[in-house]
């Protein structure tokens, strides 16, 4: 049984050795730990920490040609060992022959009836990973599936009473419609594609499934993988092929884990921090997306809810801090960071028992 809460970063682990290693004085710990991402939505609490277990519904689409179905069937079978790995129930809605009992229903009736059954609320992921073909006719962006394709417009609806975190993984072409469609509070969304019009086959799908299982993926080298992690590293694989080919890209990967409606590109990245945002947009996208792991946290899973909740405060003043960078008047900024990351510092180094006043984060002032 694992609970999103226990779905997060190690970092308590990691920095303790850190700090143990080179018996570190405060402001060591003050510099190892600006390595550590944050929280995206800062106002929001901590949800509580009762088990649950994550859902992935992973949708085999239909593949038209069969080459593309062995490609599209390799993924499937790489998403639903993950989900094994962390204990996850997964449902797969694609893959038994067309002509079985199950397929009776359409693929498409039966993803809705999948959604249906999901527990709305709660703290446990709902992951929904769509893997195959898109299209997109300038009005309407469809999935491809046995029988009817999805909407986007149909997700949307489906997906509207869910409230539990939602991490929608689009892998086709002409995915991006889906992700403003999708887009909404405590919901990560990843597509293939800049635009519907970005129609050719996509090899993001492919590399995604790749990253998943593979160590290079673990950018920040905390001994997860993080499903930012796994975008980041998917597109820069993608964005290589092409290069390597010689040939134009036409599919750029968008990520959106702040509800705004608007997606980050991973060329928009250095590292694990965007350092650009869309227009408009109150925040940059990422670090929820680095708190959703693809490996178990079985650092996080020994220490005390109220060990890992003071944690994710203090991560999420970090990063609400961090997006007020360039409002905030320089000595101002200084200030409360220093004041954060000690108190985030004393956190990790004191760990599970141990008191770190003061008892709640600082709330970045604003100007
Ligand atoms: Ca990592
Ligand atoms: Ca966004």
């Amino acid at each position: 049984m694992i609970s999103f809460r226990l779905h997060r970063r190690p970092r308590g682990r990691c920095f303790r050795r850190r700090l143990a290693a080179g018996a570190a004085p405060l402001l060591t710990a003050l510099v190892l730990v600006t390595s550590i991402p944050a929280v995206a939505r800062a106002s929001s609490p901590p949800p509580p920490a009762a088990p649950a277990t994550p859902t992935f519904i992973i949708v085999n689409g239909a593949a038209g040609d069969p080459a593309y179905g062995d490609v599209f069937t390799r993924q499937v079978a790489t998403w639903e060992k993950t989900a094994t790995t962390l204990g996850a129930r997964s449902i797969i809605i694609g893959r038994d022959p067309a002509e079985a009992p199950a397929a009776a229903a359409n693929d498409r009736t039966r993803l809705q009836q999948s959604l249906a059954a999901e527990s709305q609320d709660g703290t446990a992921p709902l992951w929904l990973v769509l893997i195959g073909h898109g299209t997109f006719d300038t009005r309407s962006a469809r999935f491809n599936l046995r029988g009817d394709d999805l909407t986007a417009t149909d997700l949307a609806s489906w997906l509207q009473p869910i409230r539990r975190p939602l991490a929608v993984i689009n892998t086709a072409s002409a995915s991006a419609p889906f992700l403003k469609a999708l887009s909404g509070p405590d919901r990560i969304v990843i597509t293939a594609t800049r635009s519907g019009n970005e129609q050719n086959y996509t090899r993001f799908g492919t590399s995604l499934a790749t990253a998943l299982t593979d160590p290079a993926t673990d950018l920040d080298q905390d001994g997860q993988v993080s499903l930012l992690e796994a975008f980041l590293t998917a597109a820069a694989n993608v964005t290589e092929f092409y290069q390597s080919e010689g040939r134009l890209a036409t599919e750029h990967a968008l990520i959106d884990d702040n509800g705004d409606s608007l997606g980050t590109p991973a060329s928009w990245f250095r590292g694990l921090r965007a350092t650009r945002k869309p227009t408009n947009a109150p925040a940059t996208d990422g670090p929820r997306a680095h708190q959703w792991l693809l490996t178990p946290d079985t650092a996080a899973a020994t220490q005390p809810p109220e060990w890992i909740a003071r944690r994710d405060a203090l991560e999420a003043a970090l990063a609400t801090l961090r997006d007020q960078k360039d409002s905030l008047p320089p000595a101002d900024y200084s200030r409360q960071l220093e004041s954060t990351l000690l108190d985030l510092a004393r956190h990790y180094e004191n760990g599970p028992g141990l008191p770190d006043a003061p008892a709640n984060p600082p709330a970045p002032r604003t100007p």
